[in-house]
């Protein structure tokens, strides 16, 4: 084993600030294998070197993009004039609304799902930005750092608007490539945000294998990766968590609840809710009223 060190977000966040920190590294230092508890989305600006994992090097040069998860230990070595900017960032905590960034493909390739895989050595893509991308997404980030230094009136919601602006056009940048082939991590993302647009409904396996273009046995194999769920039982989950947000925040009864999600009978949408809850729904809203 490795002897590894922990970084923690509080050393690097201000306190009362978003979790939000630009590190330009020019160059970037060969680094040790560390973890750490907050992300990292790297933008690689010139140079290259070997980006490692417990199991695997990655060469990493000019226009790689990738999200780290602080929990997988990683580290920098064999590097030659690597010049990167790191982003720290810790989503759990900055409580940024989602909107439809949710229904974006690259966004759950990006954020989840190629942080997750990234051990896995059969699933290995990474996006790569053109020179006007890398030019764009730089400037962004400068005007994030910009708003985080200079400490402006509202400059902590300005730089969340920002930071929602580069987490969008990557995604974006990423939805829009070619992913003929292999690529079963972007298959992943669209199976996820397939899930997200379905809300309303009940999907099928068989709807699922064809969004995917994977095997049944390949799929249930990432999903469970991922999600520690199978992918049905994932989808019902996020329709219970629908349905938590509809009994909060709107007067809708329970039944137009159920139906509105696609159960036809609000006894069984009741009965799944618990399973998923250990609560009904109307013990959920009722408890929720009262907090
Ligand atoms: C290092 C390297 C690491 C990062 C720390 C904060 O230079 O980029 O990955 O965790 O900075
Ligand atoms: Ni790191």
């Amino acid at each position: 084993m490795y002897e590894k060190h922990h970084l923690m977000g509080k050393d690097f966040f201000n306190i009362d600030e978003i979790p939000l920190k630009i590190l330009y590294r020019e160059p970037q230092p060969e680094y040790p294998i560390h973890t750490h508890d907050f992300s990292e989305l790297v933008l690689v600006l010139n140079g290259h070197g070997t980006h490692f994992t417990q199991k695997h090097n990655f060469q990493v040069e000019r226009g790689d993009l990738f999200v780290i998860n602080g929990d997988l230990a990683h580290g920098y070595r064999d590097l030659k004039d690597l010049k990167l900017i790191n982003i720290l960032f810790d989503l759990n905590t900055m409580n940024l609304p989602y909107f439809d960034i949710n229904r974006s493909p690259g966004f759950h390739t990006l954020f989840t799902i190629e942080p997750l895989m990234r051990e896995d050595s059969r699933f290995s893509s990474r996006l790569k930005l053109d020179s006007f991308q890398i030019d764009y997404i730089k400037e962004l980030i400068d005007r994030i750092e910009k708003e985080l230094s200079g400490k402006r009136e509202s400059y902590r919601y300005m730089s969340a608007s920002l930071f929602m602006q580069l987490i969008t056009s990557i995604s974006r940048f990423y939805s829009e490539i070619s992913h003929s082939g292999d690529s079963n991590l972007y298959n992943l993302g669209e199976t996820i945000s397939f899930m997200e647009h379905n809300l309303d409904r009940s999907v099928s396996i068989k709807e699922l294998l064809e969004v995917s273009h994977m095997s049944e046995s390949s799929l249930l194999r990432a999903f469970k990766k991922i999600t520690g769920l199978s992918p049905l039982n994932y989808h019902l989950r996020k329709r219970v968590e629908k349905a938590c947000s509809l009994l909060i925040d709107s007067s809708m009864s329970i039944t137009m609840i159920a139906y509105d999600l696609g159960f036809n009978d609000s006894n069984y949408f009741s009965r799944q809710f618990k399973k998923i809850r250990s609560e009904t729904p109307g013990e959920y809203r009722k408890r929720s009223s009262r907090s």
